[in-house]
């Protein structure tokens, strides 16, 4: 079986559509982003929301200590170009077919080794205190993006469920629906991972601060296509880490099996931090395309968290754990 991460053919060397470079409203898009923060307010995100309509609003603070200095990618991108396999292969599919997730009701359960197993209903979730936090997202196919996030830390989630001395990993389970998905109907793709996507990280991962569980984006709720109503984004770690559309997550005494790594293994390890010193079996991890952008930029190791992150990884040989 052909493994497709990179299924996209418009990946391999030539890595966004053309139209996406001239389409005239992401260029104007860029130049308001460029402008600074009063022009964001002012774009009407809602109505480029695609089939879902207008996406509530959310409040949160803006954090001054997690952010880049990079320029946002502009909303059409971040909303358009996608990887979301329960909706298909291609980068546009999330998109186009993103409508028929349905995110209320919404409950993620949280259980496991850990003294208060709970299940959390969604609208309780977006009470926890909000952070707007400028992350960059590097995909495995060796592009990158520049997102607002709105979320708060997992490590406040876990928090409230006590994780016992046993626990040493969380595995994240993405919702499995035929109905809402298209992708995880039986036959209608080539391609397919085996459903729920799921993924994990070791505990110190999770609780680093680092690690946010996501609500929203670009001062709205999450698109359905980037995870709604709520996913984890692991900023060192490639795309794939960063699981979308939650409804477990479930504290083990096991490193948990991931959805790529199962798919995979040669390819996707558990660890999957960015590395530039590191080639994917089929390409090279030393650079990337930021969507937006014709240049191409090299790759920082962790994705350019490493003053925060290395410590994790110290005395871990990262070629052999990748
Ligand atoms: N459930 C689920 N989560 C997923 C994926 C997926 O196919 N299914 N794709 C991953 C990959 S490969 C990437 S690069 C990111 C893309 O996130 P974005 O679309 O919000 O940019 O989502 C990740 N989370
Ligand atoms: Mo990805």
């Amino acid at each position: 079986m052909l493994i497709t991460h990179d299924s996209d053919r418009r990946l391999r060397g030539e890595d966004i559509p053309s139209r996406e470079i001239t389409d005239h409203g992401v260029y104007l898009n860029r130049r308001a982003f460029m402008a600074g923060a009063a022009a964001l307010a002012l774009l009407p995100w809602g109505r480029e929301a695609s089939a879902q309509g207008a996406l509530q609003p959310l409040q949160a603070s803006k954090s001054a200590a997690y952010k880049v200095q990079d320029a946002l990618t502009p909303y059409k991108s971040v909303t358009t170009y996608n990887n979301f396999y329960e909706f298909g292969t291609d980068k546009g599919d999330p998109a186009a077919h993103g409508a028929s997730l349905k995110t209320r009701p919404w409950t993620l359960k949280v259980d496991g080794l850990c003294a208060k197993p709970k299940t959390f209903d969604i609208d309780e979730l977006l009470k926890f205190p909000l952070e707007e936090r400028v992350y960059r997202l590097r995909c495995v196919e060796a592009w990158s993006m520049i997102i607002p996030w709105i979320g708060f830390p997992l490590s406040a989630l876990l928090a409230r469920v006590e994780p016992t001395g046993q626990a040493k990993y969380v595995e994240f389970t993405t919702l499995v629906n035929p109905e809402m998905f298209p992708g995880q109907r039986r036959g209608l793709f080539g391609f397919a991972l085996d459903w729920p996507y799921t993924e994990g990280l070791r505990l110190d991962e999770a609780m680093h601060p680092l690690t946010l569980v996501t609500v929203g984006l670009y001062g709205q709720v999450l698109p359905n296509q980037n995870g709604a109503p709520i996913r984890v984004v692991v900023p060192w770690k490639y795309g794939f880490k960063s699981a979308k559309s939650l409804v477990h997550m479930r504290l083990t005494s096991e490193e948990p099996k991931t959805s790529w790594n199962k798919a995979a293994g040669n390819e996707y390890g558990f660890y999957s931090n960015v590395n530039p010193e590191v080639s994917h079996p089929r390409w090279s991890q030393a650079t990337e395309r930021r969507i937006g952008e014709l240049r191409r930029r090299d790759t920082l190791m962790f994705n350019g968290y490493g003053d925060q992150v290395a410590s994790l990884y110290s005395g871990m040989d990262l070629k052999r754990l990748y």
